[in-house]
């Protein structure tokens, strides 16, 4: 089955491919003209609810795993928690206004659950739905448009202490508070995307146990992917039952795996690590299944006894835009097949597989390896190798170690060379035909950064986080640029140094 790319939607937003080459408004020169990005191309930048609002226990909000996890001895850097986070949750009108000074075309935020839900099930608390109304209306006040996550990560804790993803019963209440979400607000969302990351919700949540609800058991992992995918697919049937008048996605974070050398070996094991990272989710959703090597890596750690017929044909359903979250690829060889090696628990199935530093190129403060043209050869796998959707770059960005200098001023180079190689990437995507429609940088604001707490920053505002006081760092004014110009100037920004 492939998935059908009908216009659900009256929306001008997406339903244009872009135009190849066109120039950019303003571009004067042809070098300039050949970086530019195609007109009405969508300049975001994005957040999440847990990373960014504080407000824990405001107006009703309930628990999430996120709660319980940070608030655990040992599980995030130095006992951080989003319990105040950058308190967007009060400030989000400042924080609004920023965007539009910066000139956002659309910002990707998500909606947190427990505000929701409290407990996972049951009637909406008003009080979370007219937060969000307020943050929409806020931002189509300053024609920035929203484009709304219902998923990035915060289950109610309720729903894990009655068996989380791993039960299939969790798929049907997420179709359920989807539908709550989207009857609030689906007059004035038209961009919808289900889930954020489902391979880290499923893989790092209960797999390794890296993220919450930091669980270790690769048999939960394999049946929580499943059930992250079924709730998608429900919550897209759900959504379109009420009003098919909106564009309806899903966010999945792609690390394509290369191997290390052309020893069939080493080839042999990048492929099954892509499928167990990768194509899991990327072929259940466009393809209508999941793929057979996929299937017998993880019969290899569980029984499929979770998988019902009809599934497949849920999670496969039309969908109008993939969201696509690129941070670098990873280097894959094939170690010794080691006697009762402990099972690889992030990708199960897969344990002989090695991980190759890769010790040539810029690495971020969080010592991910720089990469823009693994977002180029993505991007063309995408287009080629995949039935037709539009794709918009849901996050990329890095982390760097800023800080305000005695001026107040917050200079990060690497930063803006990091966005600008993968700004070219992208562009010379589109120029072959990639069918690209926007591009979200991660992150808006500083932020709780998970399993690193508030050690890592991300932002292209400065968070001062004792104060609150937000600056706009210089790729900040750079980002304000490129979008001002729909494009790139002819001169590359230096690579950054080795080492981060
Ligand atoms: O901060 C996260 C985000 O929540 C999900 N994608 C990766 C980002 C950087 O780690």
């Amino acid at each position: 089955m492939t998935a059908a790319r009908e216009d659900h939607t009256s929306t001008t937003l997406l339903t244009e491919a872009p135009a190849v080459h066109a120039p950019a408004a303003g571009a004067e020169t042809e070098a300039d003209a050949a970086l530019a990005f195609p007109p009405k191309f969508i300049w975001g930048a994005g957040t999440a609810a847990y990373q960014i609002e504080g407000g824990a226990s405001d107006d009703g909000r309930g628990a999430s795993i996120w709660d319980t996890f940070s608030r655990t001895p040992g599980r995030v850097h130095n006992g951080d928690t989003g319990d105040r986070a950058v308190d967007h949750y009060h400030r989000y009108e400042q924080d609004v206004a920023l965007m539009a000074q910066l000139g956002l075309r659309a910002y990707r935020f998500s909606v947190a659950w427990p505000r929701i839900q409290p407990d996972g099930r049951g009637p909406a608390n008003q009080h979370g739905l007219d937060y969000y109304r307020r943050l929409v209306d806020c931002l189509l006040d300053h024609d920035v448009e929203p484009w709304l996550t219902l998923y990035h990560w915060d289950l109610p804790q309720a729903l894990q202490d009655a068996g989380g993803w791993p039960r299939r019963d969790t798929a049907e209440r997420f179709a359920d508070y989807a539908a709550l979400v989207y009857e609030a607000l689906h007059d004035r969302v038209r961009i919808w995307t289900t889930m954020n990351e489902p391979w880290c919700s499923a893989f790092l949540g209960y797999g390794s146990g890296r993220l919450a609800p930091g669980v270790q058991d690769p048999h939960q992992a394999v049946r929580a992917a499943h059930h992250l995918m079924l709730g998608h697919g429900r919550a897209i049937a759900a959504l379109r039952a009420i009003d098919a008048g909106n564009q309806l996605g899903i966010t999945l974070d792609f690390n394509p795996a290369m191997p290390a050398s052309g020893d069939p070996a080493d080839v042999e094991m990048a492929t099954r690590v892509d499928g167990l990272r990768n194509r899991i989710f990327l072929d259940a959703i466009l393809r209508g299944a999941y793929p057979a090597d996929v299937l017998r890596d993880l019969e290899r750690v569980t029984d499929l006894s979770h998988l019902r017929d009809g599934d497949q044909a849920v999670i496969g359903m039309p969908i109008d835009l993939l969201g696509v979250n690129y941070y670098n690829r990873a280097l894959v060889a094939a170690g010794p097949a080691a006697a009762g090696a402990a099972p690889m628990l992030e990708f199960p199935g897969a344990e002989t597989a090695v991980f190759v530093p890769q010790e040539n190129r810029p690495r971020t403060a969080r010592d991910w390896p720089v990469d823009p043209d693994g977002l180029y050869d993505l991007l063309l796998r995408l287009h080629r190798e995949y039935p037709p959707v539009p794709l918009a770059v849901t996050e990329n960005g890095a982390a760097f170690n800023d800080y305000a200098d005695p001026e107040g001023q917050v200079h990060d180079p690497d930063r803006i060379s990091f966005l600008d190689g993968h700004f070219r990437a992208a562009q010379r995507a589109i120029a072959a035909g990639v069918d690209l429609r926007g591009y979200f940088v991660w992150s808006l604001l500083d932020n709780f950064e998970w399993e690193e707490g508030y050690s890592k920053r991300f932002g292209l505002i400065y968070v001062d986080y004792p104060t609150q006081q937000r600056v706009l760092k210089d790729s900040a004014h750079w980002y304000r640029q490129v979008i001002a110009r729909n494009g790139l100037d002819g001169h590359p920004a230096p690579a950054p140094a080795l080492g981060g």
